[in-house]
């Protein structure tokens, strides 16, 4: 068997990592996971250990190093074609792509005034209009797909797209923004995966504490 480590930052606070991590750990890849905590005076050379990237996560398997959280997805996809990490029709598999992509390079009002973070409850903390802008805007994607596929995730079942807008879940819980009834059901459905239940229970119990991104 060849061996896996996902290397990971802290899980309350990197909604990179947690994307990974549900892709890696519903595909059923055998692995070890890595947690090096972010703003330490070793993180830097610590991260460079395992990827000249300077950033986590990565995936290391075997003798290929993976970086970015994206491209993790896609090999895992590619390793584990019977997982249905994407969708397997061709239409909805391109729209699963592009709004994968569109959350992957965009949002960045949301995840500056909204720091992913676990443990903490906000409610109000973070809101302008531009990321309501932003709100308006995936809660339509979510919308949108939930009702081409007639399922409870984006794409009918599980799917890479619900691993890259699961931290904005946690988020939008976090901050206490109101969801209508659709996002709310998604919400739902995310929020009670296992495997999200695991994360965020070892979330919970870390150690660290990074101020730049507590309220
Ligand atoms: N686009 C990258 C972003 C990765 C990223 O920014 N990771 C942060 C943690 S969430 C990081 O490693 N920061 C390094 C540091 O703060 O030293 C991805 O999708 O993996």
């Amino acid at each position: 068997m060849v061996n896996s480590t996902l290397v990971l930052a802290n899980k309350n606070y990197s909604s990179w990592s947690l994307r990974a991590w549900l892709v890696c750990t519903h595909s059923g890849l055998a692995f070890e996971e890595v947690v090096i905590p972010l703003r330490e005076s070793v993180t830097h050379e610590t991260i460079l250990r395992h990827t000249p990237s300077g950033k986590l996560p990565v995936l290391v398997h075997g003798d290929v190093t993976v970086w970015d959280s994206l491209a993790i997805c896609e090999y895992v996809a590619e390793l584990f074609p019977a997982a249905g990490l994407w969708p397997a029709e061709a239409l909805a598999r391109a729209r699963a792509r592009a709004v994968s992509s569109e959350m992957h390079s965009g949002f960045l009002d949301l995840r500056r005034n909204m720091p992913m973070n676990m443990r903490s409850s906000s409610p109000g903390l973070g809101m302008t209009p531009e990321v309501q802008g932003d709100i308006n805007r995936i809660t339509a994607i979510w919308r949108e797909c939930r009702k081409a596929s007639g399922g409870d995730f984006l794409f009918g079942d599980f799917t890479i797209a619900d691993a890259m807008f699961a931290p904005v879940v946690s988020r939008l819980l976090t901050y206490g923004v109101e969801l209508g009834e659709n996002a709310g059901s998604y919400a739902e459905v995310i929020m009670n995966m296992p495997m999200m239940q695991a994360w965020v229970a070892e979330a919970k119990d870390e150690p660290w504490i990074i101020p730049d991104f507590e309220f």
